[in-house]
């Protein structure tokens, strides 16, 4: 297994749809791998193959406290299929956004289709912190991120603050 590199803002790869697997072999295998170390290491709760700069529908998600036995969750090509009409709010950050955080709504419970790493269909049923972190990684599958739930002046000022750090570096 290796730690990969996340990719932060304003990198195109986050911006980009991600595109449906359609092998799954040994190649994919070490993607999930190599991606389940890189979040547990960042520490984070999800992790979206776009993050890593791979274009595929590929997403990890554990929500168990350090304390806790792991509970890896793997998602391939999601999609959600049944969503509560209520909503919950909640401070998010993301890792390819470093201290940028935003209030996002979301439903609260949602039911989600996906492939396991065995090609096999899964049906999860996830709500609370589960579905919001669900609800995140596909985001980042659509090329869609955190800042696109902000007003336009605070993206604005992120992505300038962004961009002048980076010259800097
Ligand atoms: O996709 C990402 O950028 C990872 C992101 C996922 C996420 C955060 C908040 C709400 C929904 C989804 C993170 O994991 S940011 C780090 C974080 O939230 C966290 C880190 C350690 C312990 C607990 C939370
Ligand atoms: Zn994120």
């Amino acid at each position: 297994m290796a730690l990969l590199e996340i990719v932060t803002a304003p990198d195109p790869v986050l911006r980009k749809k991600a595109e449906k697997v359609r092998e799954y072999n040994k190649e994919l295998e070490k993607l999930v791998l190599d991606m389940a170390e890189t979040m547990y290491a960042a520490p984070g709760i999800g992790l979206a193959a776009n993050q890593c700069g791979v274009l595929k529908q590929v997403a990890v998600v554990d929500i168990s406290p350090p304390d806790k036995p792991k509970n890896l969750l793997v998602l391939i090509n999601p999609e959600i299929v049944q969503r509560d009409e209520q909503q919950d709010q909640m401070e998010e950050g993301c890792l390819s956004l470093p201290e940028f955080r935003q209030v996002v709504s979301r439903p609260s419970r949602i039911k989600v289709c996906a492939k396991n790493l065995k090609g096999e269909t899964q049906e999860i049923i996830a709500e609370g912190l589960l579905a919001r972190a669900i609800q995140h990684e596909m985001d980042h599958l659509n090329g869609k991120l955190l800042l696109d739930y902000a007003s336009s002046i605070k993206r604005e000022f992120y992505l300038r603050k962004r961009k002048k750090l980076l010259r800097k570096k």
